[in-house]
């Protein structure tokens, strides 16, 4: 099924991009606390940062994956047509639990008014779900994406509902000692300089949606 604002590519990066991916993310981000635990709410690994956060032999490849997603998303959707990405959402399962439903916003690190979402599969498969936007009955569109695979979204659907229902453990085995799924989601984010860049690093980030929930 085709539909105006989501672009699905499979196997958007060989093996040998993917793991060099998967070896950037393990050396940059800081995705555990001291006492060993997962940065974000101890079920999960998170890290926000500019492109041009990473050494910059890692940046340079990030950029250029980031070009080549935005140059096959373009020629296959005209309404995902946008400036160019900036910042990366590092996302690190290291289970089998997913994440909920919600619509990704507008503003921080969302991404800008209108900016599609490139959203990259690294490591296990998963079960990802999304609810089209003029949907009134809201049904669920269920699909496996593996490592190499890429969804995005943007266009009319960028506020879809999506969810990772689940995480297949042991369903990428191509790499000594590593059995997790990461999810890389490109953004762009415009205009966001190091001091709202700091406001959604995990450690304040986290902080943030503790007190917005002990609120409720
Ligand atoms: O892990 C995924 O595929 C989805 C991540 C996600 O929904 C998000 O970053 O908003």
């Amino acid at each position: 099924m085709e539909t105006t604002g989501i672009v699905i590519i499979r196997n958007i990066l060989t093996l040998d991009e993917q793991i060099k991916l998967i070896e950037i993310i393990k050396r940059k981000d800081n995705l555990m606390n001291n006492d060993g635990k997962w940065n974000f709410f101890g079920i999960r690994g998170r890290n926000f940062c500019g492109l041009t956060k990473y050494p910059t032999e890692d940046t340079i490849f990030l950029q250029e994956c980031a070009q080549k997603f935005k140059m096959e998303t373009e020629k296959l959707d005209q309404t995902l047509i946008w400036d160019d990405v900036t910042h990366l959402l590092t996302l690190w399962y290291p289970n089998v639990k997913g994440i909920n439903w919600h619509k990704d916003g507008f503003g921080g690190n969302d991404g800008d008014e209108g900016a599609p979402v490139y959203s990259l599969t690294l490591g296990n498969s998963c079960i990802f779900e999304y609810k089209l936007v003029d949907d009134k009955n809201q049904i669920p569109h269920e699909i496996e994406l593996c490592s190499g695979d890429i969804i995005v979204f943007g266009g009319p659907q960028r506020l879809m509902y999506h969810r990772v229902k689940s995480i297949k453990k042991n369903s990428f085995n191509k790499l000594k000692d590593f059995n997790a799924r990461i999810n890389l989601t490109f953004r762009t984010c415009t205009d966001f300089n190091d001091d709202m860049e700091a406001d959604y690093q995990t450690e304040s980030y986290t902080k943030k949606l503790s007190e917005k929930w002990n609120k409720k």
